[in-house]
């Protein structure tokens, strides 16, 4: 019998001896690669983070001592040993348990994550809470060396070195982001690592003081404030103690004991520490220690030889995007392409390869990334700022006050555009043409295919007046063929795919595909559909969507996106502006509720966003205004 299935709960490893738990850490870490070779899921990171987890559940007495993991892509180990045992089989999958922490989901999980860098901002506010200080109660918040490039993340240590309340941050540092970590602060970890002299002179004073009987914890005592002094003569200036954290490490992350010790100590230390962890992502798997980037987030694989299960028929939309624009690059130096973190998620590594002086990777700064984008327009470049849809939430204002309002031409490629699938909540990017569409200035295109990103991201480098965002969809494209030489797309005019008298479905992005079948189904039943590929959210091809509204004077509206104030609501907008009041409306996309994690297809399908669906509420639509005139000849 496994040792990990005597753990029902962090109480049942507080009975294990260092031996019991490095046994239990090889457990999790096989449970983990058998569960997410089959679920897909986070594994590279999970993976780093197992004694951690052991060590920080060991030593704090959980639930009422407060983890929070940042991202919490981290924390399969955790979930494993907090009760969740015997769902993990579940994992990502449909009524199943997240791939995140999630406060509904167990006591334990203390904070809703999936979105980086919040970790010290939240485990702060735990501790601030006059019932937490009262019962000295402790927030632990475990951030990555990537996730703390944020300055989100700075802003949480700023706060907390003023404040000086008991916090404990454990940066949990593996030197990398999804990729490789960037930026001077990732250098500047790397010389605090490397600068291990007075670390290891700490250790040992340490331990040889530890070693004498009575007195040892008084000499500690004295010698760790000797040895503060002395620090700035080993370590480069240590930044953590000049914002008001005692800093400790750096520290082997892998070695339980140790860390056991390690937070034994900073258990009872008064005011904010931080304890900077060594780390391996992918730690006891070769192919993830190997290739952590392919390793960070992927769909199910073959353990043997990491290679995934399930292969796309088609290119996908972010490599249709990487690849367009890194050859547009190539006649054109004024093009500038920016990510935050994500090179490879975004498709950039295409242009980074060929046009490297070119590329900034700002690291997890989102907000960042779009106001330096901001700056390099106001001097006649180019720049392509690539994020996915649920993070640029995070840059809101920046569109806006940076961007938008000085109508700089900044183009913001908007991958992962509607459900994103497994990895929940957190990572739908449901919302964004709800809340672009409100921001003037900004053109707003969403392509019905690959090929059609490609000319759209032409257009996207054309146009010159002002901000234009690009949004589609994750995963593969329809397949179709591409053209060999893109080429730009009229601003502001739809396409008419096939024309109908009795009902126009008016579509965007992912749902132009949809809709045609849907058309295909209604032509069976004798019902004429037109089917609109609207191209523009913002503007709208007013022209064409009045032909329609005034022809058929029935309009099925169909979006991957919110409901509230998408693509839907702009068409009924300019139906009321235009005083078109005859004309009946069905608005389909995403209902106003947070939706779940699970398949792409499922969740279309929960939301009534199917062909069938369509040509559904298509009929029903005219259905209605059947009985609406039978009533009316009745009366
Ligand atoms: C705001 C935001 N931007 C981007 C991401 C995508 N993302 C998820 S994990 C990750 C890297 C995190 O690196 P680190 O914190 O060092 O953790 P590691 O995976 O190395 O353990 C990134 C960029 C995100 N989750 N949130």
């Amino acid at each position: 019998m496994r040792l990990l299935d005597t753990i029902d709960s962090p109480q049942d490893l507080r009975k294990l001896d260092v031996a019991g738990l490095e046994t239990l850490a090889q457990e999790l870490r096989d449970e983990i690669i058998r569960v997410v070779s089959r679920t897909g899921g986070h594994l590279a990171s999970s993976l780093g983070a197992v004694e951690l987890t052991l060590a920080l559940h060991y030593v704090f007495d959980t639930p009422r001592d407060k983890i929070v993991w940042d991202v919490g892509h981290q924390s399969y180990a955790h979930k494993l040993v907090t009760g969740r045992r015997e769902r993990f089989e579940t994992l990502r999958q449909c009524g199943g348990i997240s791939g995140f922490p999630r406060r509904e989901e167990s006591p334990y999980d203390s904070f809703g994550t999936g979105h980086a860098s919040t970790s010290i901002s939240a485990a702060l506010g735990m501790a601030c809470s006059p019932e937490f200080i009262e019962e000295g109660r402790r927030a632990i918040a475990v951030i990555g060396d990537g996730s703390l490039t944020a300055g989100l993340a700075f802003e949480g240590l700023n706060q907390a070195g003023h404040l000086k309340r008991n916090l404990i941050v454990v940066v949990n540092d593996n030197r990398m982001s999804i990729s490789k970590n960037v930026g001077a602060l990732s250098q500047y970890m790397t010389r605090l690592r490397t600068a291990p002299t007075y670390h290891r002179l700490e250790s040992e004073v340490w331990e040889i003081l530890g070693k004498i009987p009575a007195i040892g914890e008084k000499a500690r005592d004295l010698a760790s404030r000797a040895l503060e002094g002395m620090r700035g003569v080993f370590v480069p200036g240590v930044l953590f103690e000049e914002l008001g954290f005692k800093y400790y490490g750096p520290l082997d992350g892998h070695n339980v004991g140790l860390l056991i010790e390690a937070f034994e100590r900073v258990k009872h230390i008064e005011g904010p520490v931080l304890l900077h962890a060594m780390t391996v992502k992918g730690k006891g798997y070769q192919l993830a220690e190997d290739d952590a980037p392919r390793f960070h987030g992927l769909g199910s694989f073959d353990k043997a030889t990491g290679s995934l299960k399930a292969s796309p028929k088609a290119i996908s939309y972010t490599e249709a995007f990487g690849r367009t624009l890194a050859s547009l690059g190539d006649d054109d130096e004024a093009i500038v392409a920016i990510t935050a973190a994500m090179p490879a998620g975004t498709g950039l590594t295409h242009f980074a390869k060929r046009h490297p002086e070119r590329f900034f990777d700002v690291g997890i700064a989102e907000q960042h990334a779009v106001t330096f984008a901001a700056g390099l327009a106001t001097e006649g470049m180019k720049p392509v700022v690539a994020l996915y849809s649920s993070f640029l939430q995070r840059a809101y204002d920046q569109v806006i006050h940076d961007v938008c309002l000085q109508n700089l031409p900044v183009r913001f490629m908007i991958d992962r555009g509607g459900v994103v699938g497994d990895d929940g909540p957190t990572h739908h990017g449901v919302f964004d043409l709800s809340f672009l569409r409100t921001v003037p200035n900004l053109v707003i295109a969403s392509p019905k295919d690959e090929n059609e990103l490609a000319a759209m991201v032409c257009t996207a480098m054309d146009y010159n007046e002002g901000p234009f965002a690009v949004r589609y969809a994750r995963g593969a494209g329809l397949g179709v063929r591409m053209d060999f030489k893109p080429t730009a797309l009229p601003v502001g005019k739809a396409e008419r795919l096939r024309s109908g008298t009795d009902v126009s479905l008016l579509a965007i992005g992912s749902m132009v595909a949809t809709a045609l079948e849907a058309a295909e189904e209604l032509a069976r039943g004798g019902v004429h559909a037109s089917v609109i590929n609207a191209r523009f959210v913002k503007p709208l091809d007013r022209e064409l969507i009045l032909e329609e509204a005034v022809r058929t004077g029935h309009i099925v509206t169909i979006e991957e996106n919110v409901i509230a104030g998408g693509f839907g609501a702009a068409v009924m907008e300019l139906l009321q502006a235009e005083g078109v009041y005859g004309t009946r409306v069905r608005v389909l996309g995403i209902p106003d509720e947070f939706l779940e994690h699970a398949s792409r297809a499922r969740l279309l399908a929960d939301c009534r966003l199917t062909s069938d669906d369509i040509a559904g509420s298509a009929r029903e639509l005219l259905r209605s205004e059947r009985n609406v005139l039978k009533e009316e000849a009745g009366r």
